[in-house]
């Protein structure tokens, strides 16, 4: 029986060793629960990095990482801390991440990373074909492993390949810029099916190809080399009923149970009568837009003085690749700008802005959700955006506001939201004052349809459709 085999960079589980002891821990991100059902389907399995450096463990080690990944169905490609260096946080999130993102200036070119990607990518390769026998389906995530299809391909061309980039894919004119451009999209001209979040990011990949390698395309289906590609949108969703069903749980959950952070809110909300609360949760990441939306909170306060000492930012940020350079500016940036406006604005019973720097755990990410009466969602450039949707998830009570930026790729399915431009202050001003202002009924109205919606085209769904129509792709033959 054929089976199906996930490859990302990471896997689905986080390794670590603690005093000698391995300690293993299954993620419970998006992409781990929207696979879930596929993974554990017959003899599935999962390829990727696990997380630790090949030269720092002993064979003992390495040893009981892959039978304690063998146990999870995982298999994980070694990588030294060079590929690192080199493949992730060089070529990956030092070239792909700000170009695909419309971040030129931070777009760094370099020899030692491409050909570090390069390599990497063979690596991964070559697990993948060790684990497949002829005929099975493989489907590669991510823009870390573009390269991918086409070396599965070229090594065995029964395989099912398809490929979802999780991030926007840019325009023509952007895209031009890299150096390998023409590699990168032979790389993944290799899938029989690539997806995309939205029909705009497969438009640009399509007028990619079509202009860089001159290839000829037939609406959404593009030929090439004796074989017909398939390109489409999926646009991701989340665990709904998880996040649903925790919000559930949270309304009945006694005084004693409460989180620490919990009883925090109300105590605050108990003595600020009346005062509202605008949650901001990210990784820290500039494409995220974190600084313009402290900025147009700051702004908002000042346009709207009434609402001084009326209303709260919750900002939660989670540390994320922290060795790069961008990152660490950001932070110095978010920290200052914290500081200011709290220094600025506070008084002895009001701090305008709660900042968190860290990963918080479930339970007190969903109390976060339930409490905020607002959410401000505002990337300047985002592939999808699940917070948004978890934010719609968790309102069982039918109240509260999402402010969305268009450049969000969630922004195309969740039209009922507030749509602002991210760089446009005024907008966002105004939007925040709707939101705190709009009647009960309103809210009501546009968080049925949302809740509908994104309830419906959950993640499990996502994953089905797609391998769905892989399974239509590979089938076409071509005239
Ligand atoms: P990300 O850029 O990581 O993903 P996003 O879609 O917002 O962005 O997902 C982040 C996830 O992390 C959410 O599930 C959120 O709940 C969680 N999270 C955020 N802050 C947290 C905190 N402080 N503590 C705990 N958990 C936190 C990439 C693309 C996105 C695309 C996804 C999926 O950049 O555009 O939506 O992949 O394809």
């Amino acid at each position: 029986m054929n089976k199906t085999i996930i490859v990302s960079n990471r896997l689905p589980v986080d390794l670590k060793y603690i005093d000698d002891e391995l300690v293993v821990k299954s993620s419970t991100g998006g992409l781990a629960t929207g696979m879930k059902s596929v993974h554990s389907e017959g003899n599935g399995i999962w390829v990727g990095w696990s997380g630790l450096a090949d030269e720092e463990m002993d064979e003992n080690q390495k040893n009981a990482v892959d039978t304690a990944l063998a146990k999870e169905k995982c298999v994980a490609v070694p990588l030294n801390n060079d590929d690192i260096e080199n493949y992730y946080y060089g070529f990956s999130n030092t070239a792909l991440w700000p170009l695909f993102h419309y971040f030129q200036a931070y777009t760094e070119f370099e020899l030692t990373h491409w050909d570090s990607y390069v390599e990497v990518n063979q690596k991964f390769a070559d697990v993948v074909l060790q684990q497949v026998n002829d005929g099975d389906t493989v489907w590669v995530h991510d823009y870390q492993l573009l390269l991918l299809p086409e070396m599965l391909r070229a090594k065995n061309p029964t395989l099912t390949i398809g490929f979802f980039l999780h991030i926007p894919y840019p325009s023509y004119e952007l895209f031009r810029t890299c150096p390998w451009r023409d590699e990168l999209l032979q790389g993944m001209l290799g899938a029989d099916l690539i997806g995309f979040h939205t029909y705009d990011y497969a438009r640009h990949f399509i007028s990619c190809v079509s202009r860089i390698k001159g290839i000829e395309i037939n609406f959404n289906e593009i030929s090439y080399a004796n074989r017909i590609i398939k390109v489409d949108s999926f646009p991701m969703g989340i665990d709904y009923d998880r996040y649903h069903n925790a919000a559930l749980e949270h309304d009945q959950s006694s005084e004693e149970s409460k989180t620490d952070l919990m009883k925090s809110i109300d105590f605050h909300n108990k003595s600020n009568d009346g005062s509202k609360l605008i949650l901001s949760i990210d990784r820290m990441d500039y494409t995220k837009g974190i600084p313009n939306r402290i900025k147009s909170f700051e702004y908002f306060l000042n346009k709207y003085p009434e609402y001084k000492e009326k209303v709260r930012l919750v900002m939660l940020a989670v540390p994320s690749r922290e060795n790069v350079a961008q990152y660490q500016l950001l932070k110095r940036e978010t920290d200052e700008l914290v500081g200011r406006i709290n220094g600025d604005l506070s008084t002895i019973s009001w701090t305008p802005i709660w900042y968190f720097y860290r990963s918080l755990p479930f339970g007190e990410l969903i109390d976060l959700y339930v409490s905020s009466d607002v959410a401000m969602v505002t990337p300047v450039r985002d592939g999808m955006n699940l917070v948004a949707k978890e934010y719609v998830a968790t309102r069982t009570k039918g109240d509260g506001v999402l402010i969305l930026s268009e450049m969000a790729g969630a922004a195309k399915e969740m039209l009922e939201a507030l749509i602002v431009n991210p760089n446009n202050f005024d907008q966002i001003a105004d939007s925040i004052k709707e939101a705190l202002e709009m009647p009960a009924d309103e809210q009501k109205t546009r968080l049925d349809a949302l809740q509908k919606r994104i309830s419906r085209y959950d993640v499990e769904r996502w994953a089905s459709e797609f391998l769905k129509a892989l399974k239509v792709a590979k089938d076409i033959v071509p005239v």
